[in-house]
């Protein structure tokens, strides 16, 4: 009988939904009708569970799962998943780790040129027939210039330190903060979040949120001020986004560039009514190539997991 796997998302790579077919039998848990009748019956026969880096396990989930042998993250944020119970219980978590950098850097370096620029209000403009009945140069305000802007980098793992030589090649001077100084960087270390915020022009976010929930709050958007953009490819929750609707609401930060939200996929509408946003989708390691190379990295995790082998990716074990 073939392993039993558990599958929490839609896979977008068809060759990979094909070799998952082939190897394992496959129970799409977002095509389940009763889910809880069906995880109470089925439950103690998982082997693998497939996930995404939003989406997590819960706990509740992992403890009607007895025969796990893997959580496969198909992403980098593992925020969503009890790694200290896992560790506990011996269980490899894994994720896609350098799979989705550049994808993450550029779509952080989009938004951003997109917010200065007013890239999407200028597209709706000109598709909404606007252009033609207001033709003078006045009807669109000028825009800021992104090259040389002062960046600030929330987070300097693999995504920060991307964004940085991406920003870097605009001529940016780049500050950055994390949990403590890295010490192979010749950007400058800011301890504080505030100093940072009062120092750049954009605050790029790109941290962790297993432990910052809601660090860029009002006080932080105050530091940004009205010339500051804040761009967020990283967590929702790293936001309070009542504080950043507030501030888009009364222009105390220039824009906003957000490919996350507190509660997708429901963004609240202050951000949505704004012509200082530029929305996304969660989208920021939504390519073929880099979808391909982290399903690839869940397909080998999987497979190892079930071997009882140490899959390489593996953060718990
Ligand atoms: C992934 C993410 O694309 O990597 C992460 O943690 O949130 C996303 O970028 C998502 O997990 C896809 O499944």
């Amino acid at each position: 009988m073939k392993p039993q796997i558990l599958q929490l998302n839609p896979i977008l790579i068809p060759a990979a939904n094909e070799e998952l077919a082939a190897l394992y039998e496959v129970h799409k848990y977002f095509e389940i009708e009763d889910q809880a009748v069906w995880l109470a019956q089925h439950g103690p026969s998982i082997q693998a569970v497939i996930t995404g880096g939003h989406t997590g396990i819960s706990r509740a989930m992992l403890e009607q799962l007895p025969a796990l042998k893997v959580v496969a993250v198909n992403g980098v944020g593992t925020d969503a998943v009890d790694l200290a119970y896992c560790r506990e219980r011996g269980l490899p978590v894994t994720a896609t780790l350098g799979a989705l950098t550049e994808d993450v850097a550029d779509l952080a370096i989009g938004l951003l040129i997109a917010a200065c620029r007013n890239i999407c209000a200028g597209d709706r403009f000109v598709r909404d027939g606007q252009w033609e009945r207001f033709p003078q140069p006045s009807a669109i305000p000028l825009a800021r210039r992104f090259s040389g802007m002062r960046v600030g980098i929330v987070g300097m793992g693999r995504v920060g330190r991307a964004v940085a030589t991406r920003a870097a090649a605009f001529g940016c001077p780049i500050r950055y903060t994390d949990l403590q100084r890295m010490n192979d960087l010749p950007h400058e270390f800011v301890s504080d979040l505030v100093d940072l915020a009062r120092d750049s022009d954009a605050l790029v976010l790109c941290a962790a949120a297993d432990k910052a929930e809601g660090i860029v709050n009002a006080e932080v958007l105050d530091a940004l001020g009205p010339r500051g953009f804040l761009v967020n490819v990283a967590r929702g929750r790293l936001v309070n986004e009542v504080d950043l609707a507030q501030a888009i609401e009364a222009g105390s930060i220039a824009g906003a560039g957000l490919d996350v939200f507190v509660d997708e996929p429901r963004v609240p509408l202050a951000l949505r009514q704004s012509d200082r946003t530029t929305l996304q989708a969660h989208r920021a390691s939504a390519t073929w190539e880099t979808r391909a190379a982290m399903i690839r990295m869940v397909l080998d995790s999987v497979a190892d997991g079930l071997a009882g082998k140490r899959p390489s990716m593996s953060l718990t074990t």
